[in-house]
């Protein structure tokens, strides 16, 4: 076993959205083991934001602005990657977007937003880096994937559907693309504290914890939420030589709600 097969060095690695949160705690962790960071987000003042504070962690992070809904965007954001980085190595398929509101309330038109961003997207920018990458002879792809490509919850069914579908887009371009030596696994984030989960953890009036928290609390056998640094050595690991014969597989970094029945009476 050689610990080197662990290192990123050399690498171009893409990761969508990834200003802030999730995203940006995985970049992190990708320049750490020695990959150059390239990043996403939909707005000019993220990709602004981004960029200062990857700059402040040390690393020098190149930012574009570019909806990963929008398949023109990623043609061009993908173009210009490898004419000013490099060919992609690594792809995160990070940027992703939740609506909570019961189905019934629910109209398709938001229910189709969350399927663009959190399913078609992942689909356009797979599908405008594996072509390098087959040239290349090589590549990974990890899609954030979460709970709800296991579980349902009230309010959520368009995420979940999309999360869902992800977790077979995965093993989908695993079954397609394993033979040109492209990796393609998931991970499934617990709850992590996080912008997008930050109105489920919001104090009561009276200084009390959430119900959602204290739920959460009660059903991770980890007592706790996670944070965007627990994904950081799982993502590496993905993105790494060391995952190299690990193709189509979902890692779930959820602090063991997966396995947990619930505290009995
Ligand atoms: P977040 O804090 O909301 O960050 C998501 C990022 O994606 C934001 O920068 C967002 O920009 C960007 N984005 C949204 N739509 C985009 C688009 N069309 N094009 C480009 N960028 C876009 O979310 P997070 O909690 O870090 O989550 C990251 C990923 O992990 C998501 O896929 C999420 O579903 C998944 N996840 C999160 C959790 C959790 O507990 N937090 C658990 C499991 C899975 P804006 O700020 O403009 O929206
Ligand atoms: C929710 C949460 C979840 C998490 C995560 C779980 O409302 O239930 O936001 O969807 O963000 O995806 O893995």
């Amino acid at each position: 076993m050689n610990m080197q097969d662990f290192r990123l060095d050399g690498k171009v690695a893409l990761v969508t959205g990834a200003s802030y949160g999730i995203g940006f705690a995985i970049a992190s962790g990708f320049a750490a083991a020695g990959a150059t960071i390239v990043f996403n987000d939909i707005k000019q003042e993220l990709v602004d934001k981004g960029l200062a504070a990857y700059k402040e962690a040390g690393i020098e992070a190149h930012g574009y602005v570019c909806d990963v809904t929008n398949e023109e965007q990623v043609n061009n954001l993908v173009a210009t990657i490898e004419k000013e980085v490099g060919v992609i190595d690594i792809l995160v398929n990070n940027a992703g977007i939740i609506k909570r509101i019961p189905m019934c309330d629910m109209s398709a038109d938001e229910f189709r937003q969350v399927i663009d961003v959190d399913l078609n997207a992942p689909f356009i920018v797979s599908k405008a880096v594996i072509p390098s990458m087959i040239k290349k002879g090589h590549g990974k792809i990890i899609n954030i994937c979460s709970m709800m490509s296991e579980l349902g919850r009230e309010t959520v069914s368009a995420y979940a559907a999309a999360k869902g579908g992800l977790k077979m887009l995965t093993r989908n371009i695993c079954s397609e693309y394993g033979e040109q030596n492209i990796q393609c696994n998931g991970i499934g984030p617990g709850y992590i504290a996080t912008p997008q989960t930050a109105p489920l953890r919001e104090k009561q009036a009276d200084g009390s914890r959430h119900p959602f928290d204290q739920f959460i609390i009660a059903k991770t056998p980890a007592a706790r939420w996670g944070t965007p640094e627990d994904l950081m050595g799982p993502a590496i690991f993905l993105a790494s030589d060391a995952s190299n014969f690990v193709n189509g597989h979902v890692l779930y970094v959820d602090g063991g709600i997966l396995a947990y029945i619930g505290k009995q009476p």
